[in-house]
């Protein structure tokens, strides 16, 4: 069955075998049962980039269905990780040759810049590469035992089926970290993308079936924000569904943990944050500036991790406004597609008047624009100016809140224990950077920042050997490194008592 006709305004594509109007449930490409379709835009221009299926309760339903079965077929249960391993590594040379194609459909989806879907993709597929070699060591454990007639055992199983939920601002990378790490444990997959980008997921879906997964073992649920609630309700109340793993908003994911809590549900939280970006008075200039125009601007701000408030010491103040200045009018604004551009649009409105809410909210109480500070509706319809604004206060949302965009919010400070104080002064806790030459400090600092990520003169921290995720508010659990494994397999305690 087919959605609706797909209007496709991508470019230097000759050839677009990767962009579908179908998504992927037991083994098959398919239309929604209720054939409603959503149509996905490009937010530099607001044409129609694709359609695909608008899917509800029932087409859920159906997918942790087949998930399920296929969690127990011979064709799966029985594969061993050295089996699993490979078709993850099937999976990753297949989306290292369609790398181009994947990035056109992200760039066009999100108006993310084409060199950072690119790098979005080579950190995406970093995580199959890692977690296809993890796969083959989800040891056990033997234990020595006290009892001389009684052996102990502790074998590390997959939980069953996995609900993935992922957010807009990372399409492939949060999908593949996830998944990757899910699929090495041995689990099966139902996934639900952010509606603003189905459209890179469904070619990953459609790789990993090229790649061999057996039917019913990767799933994708393409729904719009009205039928998500429904979605995500089922995925956190389906007894089929051992474990749930979300990343997007705090609010979100606290309704999903709530939901999950009647069912003891297993849950992996990758919220929001709100990351401090200290500047102590030994820091290297250079670095921070660096380090501060890759932690803020990456993705037009859009990042879970982007630097959020700058604490910089009375000292530097001067120098770091005008430098950062300089390289924020520097910026080249415009449509992804083109090699040069490294600010595109915001996702869509709702994250534009959101930004727009925040700084509007700061000015009110008294920030000042030093830069920016205001919609480009020439450059397209989405696109925000980058913006750096002082005199910020703990009473504005630009203190309180993650902006999400690209702005800079700077605060002054004397003391490293006033700008300690300022960083922790959040119920967050994602990432946090500081940049300082001072060893002592280093440590110092590093021990009483409340995050779980810490950027120490460097601005760029994400890696799939690296564990991933955030204290407080900003979530559960870690992804990446050899720990991702652990939110996708239960402990069992094997008691063997005298064979005689
Ligand atoms: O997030 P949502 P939004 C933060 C960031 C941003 C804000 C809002 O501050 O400005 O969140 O963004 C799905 N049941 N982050 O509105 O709503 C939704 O369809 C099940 C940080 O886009 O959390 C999408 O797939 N699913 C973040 C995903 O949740 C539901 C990344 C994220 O959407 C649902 C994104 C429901 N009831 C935003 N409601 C990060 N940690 O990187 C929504 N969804």
């Amino acid at each position: 069955l087919t959605v609706g006709s797909t209007s496709v305004n991508l470019f230097h594509c000759r050839n677009m075998h990767l962009l579908l109007n179908k998504t992927l449930v037991n083994g098959d490409w398919i239309s929604a049962n209720c054939k409603k379709e959503l149509a996905v835009l490009n937010p530099v221009n607001g044409n129609i980039v694709g359609n695909v299926p608008d899917m509800d309760a029932t087409d859920t339903q159906f997918a942790i269905d087949s998930a399920s079965k296929a969690f127990y077929s011979k064709g799966w249960y029985d594969l061993t990780a050295k089996d699993r391993s490979g078709l993850l590594k099937k999976w990753f040379n297949l989306l290292e040759v369609n790398k181009q194609e994947i990035a056109n459909i992200m760039t066009a989806e999100s108006g993310k810049p084409i060199n950072e879907s690119l790098g979005e993709i080579a950190y995406g597929n970093s995580f199959v590469e890692w977690f296809a070699e993890e796969a083959r060591r989800i040891y056990g454990e033997i234990v020595p035992s006290p009892h001389p007639q009684k052996k102990i055992y502790i074998t590390r199983e997959p939980i069953g089926v996995a609900a993935l939920i992922t957010p807009w601002n990372f399409p492939h990378a949060m999908i593949t970290r996830k998944a990757a790490a899910a699929l090495a444990a041995g689990c099966t997959v139902v996934i639900k993308p952010a509606e603003d980008t189905p459209l890179t997921c469904l070619a990953l879906a459609k790789l990993a079936s090229e790649a061999g997964f057996p039917k019913g073992v990767f799933n994708v649920i393409t729904c719009s924000r009205s039928n998500a609630p429904s979605v995500g309700d089922l995925l956190c109340k389906s007894p089929l569904v051992a474990g749930i793993s979300f990343t997007g908003s705090t609010e979100v994911g606290r309704l999903l943990y709530e939901k999950c809590a009647s069912g003891i549900k297993r849950v992996g939280l990758e919220l929001g944050g709100n990351a401090p970006f200290i500047v102590f008075e030994s820091a290297c200039m250079t670095k921070a500036i660096n380090g501060a125009m890759a932690s803020k601007f990456r993705n037009c701000g859009q990042t879970c991790i982007s630097a959020n408030r700058f604490i910089v010491h009375e000292s530097l103040y001067d120098e770091f406004v005008a430098k950062l200045t300089a390289a924020v009018n520097a910026l080249v604004i415009g449509d992804g597609k083109e090699s040069n551009v490294q600010i595109g649009p915001l996702v869509n409105e709702a994250q534009l008047n959101k930004v727009k809410a925040i700084v509007d909210d700061g000015v009110s109480k008294g920030a000042e624009v030093i830069v920016g500070g205001k919609e480009l509706p020439d450059k397209g319809q989405l696109f925000y100016a980058p913006t750096i604004i002082s005199n910020i206060q703990p009473n504005m949302r630009l203190y309180t809140e993650e902006i999400f965009g690209p702005v800079v919010s700077i605060i002054k400070f004397k003391t490293e224990d006033e700008a300690l104080k300022i960083a922790n002064d959040t119920r967050r806790g994602l990432a946090g950077y500081f940049f300082s030459e001072n060893l002592s400090q280093v440590f110092r600092v590093a021990r009483r920042l409340e995050v779980g990520m810490i950027g120490i003169n460097d601005g760029a921290i994400s890696a799939a050997e690296a564990a991933f995720g955030g204290v407080k508010e900003s979530g559960i659990g870690r992804e990446g490194s050899k720990h991702g494994i652990d939110d996708y397999v239960e402990m069992k305690y094997l008691c063997l008592g005298s064979l005689e």
